[in-house]
């Protein structure tokens, strides 16, 4: 592997040098989770998000076999618009860099990346996790492995609510990997405010969470996650009758055409995104949103702390 900070974009390096804050953005739900050519929009949107917060965005890829954290214009470019880009995880890392191949990062690239780049602060959606069907399928995202290593703070809405929500939740706990619900006692729901789950610490503001990653540290071992579940505005949420529906639907979309492996999860977006008439996407958007400014505040938070 390339020393991964030789592959960090100028402004990020300068940033993380200064002790100035950086927020990690993943690339797979540019590339493969929201269409084209709104997608190319929304990444440059949530990046200018992150600076008008004070903090300095870093999205990850891989281009041309070499993992980038902070992109160019033109690389964000690349990887919104450029149909050959792949979705890669972390175990994916080795053979594209190896075959010089180019690919968006989810959540366990991303956070794989982000961690040895020295950024501790990392936004995205929802996180990946056990699917519905587990028992036939095995299909677990890697994410939830790779978050019980990495010392990373994730803000989320949550794990993606196509997703065993309740099992997922049993397998982080499982995993060591703690989770704060901002502002709520219950685990948002991606698209939804609420999965009706309840979580056992809530924090109000981005001190909070600073402190939290303070006292992680002081603690040591193991180098697990931290989880921050920031739910979508309930003025925003998709309907909660609608989803389900539309949800079902997909599902047996999915099992009927045999859609399976890396596959799945984009399949699933797409299918609620036509059959809400977009309405999905923009609750994946707005729950997007608020995650990357709350990241934002929580960066600043941890470096005016002298973290
Ligand atoms: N959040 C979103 N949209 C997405 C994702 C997250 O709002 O598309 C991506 C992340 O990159 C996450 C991935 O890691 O979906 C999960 O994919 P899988 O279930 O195949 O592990
Ligand atoms: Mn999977």
């Amino acid at each position: 592997m390339p020393d991964i900070t030789s592959q960090l974009s100028p402004e990020v390096r300068e940033a993380l040098a200064a002790h100035r804050p950086v927020v990690a953005l993943e690339s797979t739900i540019i590339a493969h989770g929201l269409p084209r050519p709104r997608n190319l929009a929304v990444a440059e949107e949530l990046e200018a998000l992150v600076r008008s917060s004070g903090a300095v965005p870093a999205t990850v890829a891989v281009l041309d076999g070499r993992p980038q954290v902070g992109l160019s214009k033109d690389q964000l470019e690349r990887v919104a618009q450029d149909p050959s880009v792949r979705k890669l995880g972390q175990r994916d890392l080795a053979p594209a860099l190896a075959a010089g191949a180019s690919g968006a990062t989810t959540v366990s690239a991303t956070a794989f990346l982000a961690a040895r780049a020295g950024i501790r602060v990392f936004a995205t959606g929802g996180l990946g996790g056990v699917h519905r069907g587990w028992t036939d399928t095995q299909d677990e995202s890697a994410d939830l492995r790779l978050l019980a290593r990495t010392r990373i703070t994730v803000v989320c809405a949550g794990v993606k609510s196509i997703l065993d929500v309740p099992a997922t939740l049993q397998r982080l706990e499982t995993l060591g990997v703690g989770i704060l619900g901002y502002g709520t006692d219950r685990f948002p729901g991606f698209y939804l405010t609420s999965s009706g789950e309840p979580v056992d610490w809530t924090v109000r503001t981005p001190e909070e969470v600073a402190a939290v990653m303070d006292a992680q540290d002081a603690l040591g071992g193991p180098e697990a996650a931290l989880i921050v579940a920031n739910p979508v505005p309930e003025a925003e949420q998709l309907d909660p009758k609608l989803h389900d529906r539309v949800l079902a639907e997909a599902l047996t979309e999915c099992h009927e055409r045999g859609i399976s492996g890396q596959a799945v999860t984009p399949f699933l977006l797409d299918q609620l995104m036509r059959r809400t008439g977009g309405a999905s996407l923009e609750a994946n958007l707005a729950a997007v949103r608020g995650n990357v400014w709350l990241a934002a505040r929580i960066a600043a938070a941890r470096t005016a702390a002298g973290g």
